[in-house]
């Protein structure tokens, strides 16, 4: 254990030297729940975390491609964490994300990396906390998370970003999904991708009526973008750094991080099993052993 915090520390000084293999490796101890201090630091609190969020194929990694080229003309340094959801896919699909953000032409001020959920029984908020710690010391100023899908999951994952973006496409309607997980309450802004496709148009109204009949005044604006073709994008990234997060949805993002590390926390404590057993013969009541999980 010290050998490694000591690891961690070393890899951290390189990383925020610049050292990208180094980076790399110590997302990798985090990742696996290794826990570091970071020093004190005034780069620590300079860092936006963007969150990007949405149904599979909607274009998420595409228009990342997009954000990460408009903040790299800003001279900033962008890192995206792309999370994989589940257990049964590929490692295709996660390199062929890798490769269409890539394609951004990285250079020294790009980094992305892909995570996967597997391995984490508590979920990967706990370790994802760390990484964006991580970056953001060694002076990632821009952080982007992808995520996918439209359920409980995903908002936990979005809501440990200081901005979201909820995405949306042409041929889904997955929205009304979102609504009913509560992903839109979270959402700073509604993109429809794919406006060169003409249902784009009628979705984003769609979305749009039924923000308006929720009466929101803090209603997320929806913007239609082309993220393939590259329109839209400058006035979509306007409106995302210009926007701000009312009270009340940082308060749920609050929550939704404290329900998240707290579930984190119960779910690799390694008492579970046992305590499982214990449930299924009937030995501990339920509260007994939340008891014992929390002491
Ligand atoms: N017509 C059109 N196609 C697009 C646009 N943006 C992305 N696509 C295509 O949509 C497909 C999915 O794009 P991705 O960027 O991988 O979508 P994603 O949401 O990241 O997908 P997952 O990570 O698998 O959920 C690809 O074939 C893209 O080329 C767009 O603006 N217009
Ligand atoms: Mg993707």
């Amino acid at each position: 254990m010290a050998l490694e915090l000591t690891t961690a520390k070393i890899l951290l000084k390189s990383a925020s030297n610049g050292n990208r293999r180094d980076l790399s490796k110590l997302l990798t101890l985090l990742e696996s729940g290794e826990k570091i201090n970071l020093p004190i630091s005034d780069s620590a609190s300079n860092s936006t975390v963007l969150g990007v969020t949405g149904p599979p194929g909607v274009g998420k990694s595409t228009l990342i491609g997009r954000i990460i080229n408009y903040w790299k003309e800003m001279n900033q340094k962008v890192a995206v964490l792309a999370i994989d959801p589940s257990s049964p896919r590929t490692g295709g699909a996660l390199l062929g994300d890798r490769v269409r953000m890539d394609s951004a032409d990285s250079g020294d001020s790009v980094f992305v990396r892909s995570l996967s959920t597997r391995g984490h029984p508590g979920g990967i908020s706990s370790s994802l906390m760390a990484m964006i710690n991580a970056l953001s010391y060694c002076g990632w100023n821009k952080i982007v998370i992808e995520t996918v899908g439209s359920g409980q999951n995903e908002i936990k994952i979005a809501a440990f970003a200081d901005k979201i973006i909820l995405v949306d496409g042409p041929d889904r309607g997955d929205i009304i999904q979102a609504e009913k997980a509560g992903i839109i309450e979270l959402a700073d802004i509604v993109v429809v991708n794919k406006s060169d496709m003409p249902a784009s148009i009628k979705v984003a109204d769609s979305i749009r009526s039924a923000l308006s009949l929720g009466g929101g005044m803090d209603a997320p604006e929806v913007v239609l973008v082309s993220a393939e073709r590259n329109e839209g994008i400058v006035e979509m990234m306007r409106i995302i750094e210009d926007c701000k997060t009312p009270k009340w949805r940082d308060r749920i993002k609050i929550k939704e991080r404290l329900i998240s590390l707290w579930d984190s926390r119960l779910l690799s404590s390694p008492k579970i099993n046992g305590i499982i057993d214990d449930l299924e013969t009937g030995s501990i009541s339920l509260n007994d052993a939340l008891d014992e999980l929390a002491r």
